[in-house]
């Protein structure tokens, strides 16, 4: 299907969200397969790397932490590809947990260097893009991500300025399972605080287009089984490591 609308408030907000659009119990099923795992890194594992009790983890590839829906959705697909080109990769996947005792980010974007540094404000089509959805409800109490609408369209210091003294508001993202985010990386953003006992995960695909990459975040390699069950069409959108 082509997401007309969304893609006009992907370009002038920013963001949208496709609600509703994941087959629940898919993302219910990665969510029992993964627990374990998170419970295991949040015990044993480092510690926060994004904040105080936040943390980012890379997620398996292992079926059913990955299903090709949560990848090759058509209607997630299509509109990313309509915002880049036909030939986009995905090269991130991993997860996004603030825990009881997290606190407010401060705004920021999610690139750490412009395309052209000796134009930084380069008003360009995005090369990036981030497809997210919770692993649980996400609502007020457990931390939404907000984001200020506009702002990937305005030089980054300009759009902090106008976050900061309130001239440009922003708008919390309450994601009901299966609803997906689409948003811009250089749209400013915070995670919030989780005031609950249970993690709030929220699990991200990058696209890039195909001749862009940074090697930004780590990754988890993909099982040589999982590879060989996926189609021509979805391995040229895989851009990971293989195992072995
Ligand atoms: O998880 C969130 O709500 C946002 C996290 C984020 O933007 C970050 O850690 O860079």
């Amino acid at each position: 299907m082509i997401r007309a609308d969304e893609l006009i408030e992907l370009q002038d907000k920013g963001y949208c969200v496709l609600r509703g659009i994941l087959p629940r119990p898919r993302v219910e099923e990665c969510r029992a397969a993964f627990w374990p795992i998170l419970t295991d890194h949040l015990e044993h594992g480092p510690e926060p790397n994004r904040g105080p009790a936040r943390h980012f983890l890379p997620m398996p590839f292992e079926p059913p932490c990955f299903s090709p829906e949560f990848f090759f959705h058509p209607d997630v697909l299509g509109l990313v590809r309509n915002a880049m080109d036909d030939r986009v990769v995905a090269d991130q996947w991993g997860c996004d947990v603030p825990l009881l005792g997290s606190q407010y980010q401060g705004f920021h974007v999610d690139f750490a260097r412009p395309l052209f540094p000796e134009s930084p404000n380069l008003p360009l089509p995005p090369h990036m893009l981030a497809v997210s959805f919770g692993l649980v409800r996400i609502v007020s109490a457990n931390g939404p991500i907000e984001i200020a609408p506009g702002t990937h369209g305005i030089p980054k210091e300009e759009a902090l300025q106008a976050v900061e003294s309130g001239a440009i508001g922003v708008e919390p993202v309450p994601l009901e399972m299966g609803d997906v985010l689409v948003r811009h990386p250089w749209a400013l953003h915070r995670g919030t605080p989780n005031a609950t006992d249970e993690p709030r995960a929220l699990v991200t695909i990058r696209y890039v287009r195909r001749w862009y990459a940074d090697g930004s975040r780590e990754v988890n390699p993909i099982p040589l089984a999982v590879w060989e069950r996926l189609t021509e069409d979805q391995r040229r959108v895989m851009r990971f490591p293989l195992e072995g």
